[in-house]
Order: C-alpha cells, then sequence, then structure tokens
C-alpha cells in the first residue's frame, strides 16, 4: 500500500513548477503502476495549448472554472468542479483558466516524475532507469536509486 500527503511533496523534486502551473506528482512510474497520478493547480489567467502525443491523460477538475477547447473539432468545452475528461484519442487542446483550477490529472504510460512540456505542449517519454554508478553505498544505507532522464527514441515525435 501506497499512501502519501500532499504537504510532504511540497518543494520537492515532485512539486513541478511549470510556467503557470504546479503538477505535485503523487504516484510516479518508480512507484511500479500503469499510471501516474498529479494534483494541478493551473493558475488563474493561464492559457496553455497541449497536445499529449506519447500518452493518454484523463482530467478530473475539482475546483475553478476554466474552458478546455478541442482543437481537433473547435469544440469548447466549459470545466468546473465536478467536470471530467479524457485525452483518449491525443487530441490537441487548450486549457484556458478563468480562475485557478485545481486538477486530479492521471498520466498512462506513468510519468516518471520531472517531465515539463516541450514546445509542442508534450511530456517526453522517459525511462526510469537505476543509477548504475559503481560506487559501493555507505554501510547500513539502502542502495542509491535516482531517476535519470532518458528519452525513449523508439517511439517518433
Ligand atoms: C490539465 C493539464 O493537462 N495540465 C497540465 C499539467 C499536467 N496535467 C500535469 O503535469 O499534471
Amino acid at each position: 500500500m501506497i499512501v502519501r500527503e500532499l504537504r510532504d511533496l511540497i518543494g520537492t523534486a515532485l512539486d513541478v513548477v511549470g510556467l503557470c502551473f504546479n503538477s505535485r506528482r503523487l504516484l510516479v512510474a518508480r512507484d511500479g503502476q500503469s499510471y501516474s497520478m498529479h494534483d494541478t493547480i493551473i493558475k488563474a489567467g493561464a492559457e496553455i495549448p497541449l497536445w499529449y502525443k506519447h500518452h493518454v491523460e484523463s482530467v478530473y477538475c475539482v475546483a475553478g472554472e476554466g474552458e478546455l477547447e478541442n482543437r481537433e473539432t473547435g469544440e469548447v468545452h466549459s470545466i468546473g468542479n465536478g467536470t471530467f475528461y479524457c485525452l483518449n484519442g491525443h487530441e490537441r487542446h487548450v486549457l484556458r483558466a478563468k480562475t485557478e483550477l485545481r486538477m486530479i490529472c492521471v498520466f498512462t504510460p506513468a510519468l516518471v516524475g520531472p517531465e515539463i512540456h516541450d514546445e509542442d505542449g508534450a511530456f517526453p517519454l522517459l525511462t526510469d532507469e537505476p543509477d548504475v554508478t559503481p560506487s559501493p553505498p555507505p554501510v547500513g544505507s539502502e542502495p542509491a536509486r535516482v531517476t535519470t532522464m532518458v528519452r525513449d527514441t523508439s517511439v517518433a515525435d
């Protein structure tokens, strides 16, 4: 069982600060599940073009008011407390925050942790690999494990 408190993530590497959002990554790839889960705050006034080419994202809004534009169809949906959407077709979209939004986001495959959006509004597909540095761990400590950012080049952009 994994039990975490949001307050324990604040200010750590899993509290990822973007230009107009804060993504607190509660569950990430190294936790061994098929998805990651984030508690994300989008700043009021933000307009974010996104395109999750490598991931499927599900989003449940629990606070705030905003708008979701599907750039493939031109459809615009209001977002508020209780709105859910799933980008199961990797749709290009724009998220607009009229007020601060709080969104619970689930990504498949799981994010490693430090991902930020690239120029297309996508997260790169990273792999979580153990550190292979052949130095012995200090006596009495757990084996060291660090997250390395490795671009998976088998997936075309
Ligand atoms: C809702 C959304 O896509 N926001 C961008 C941030 C992302 N969801 C994240 O890192 O949690």
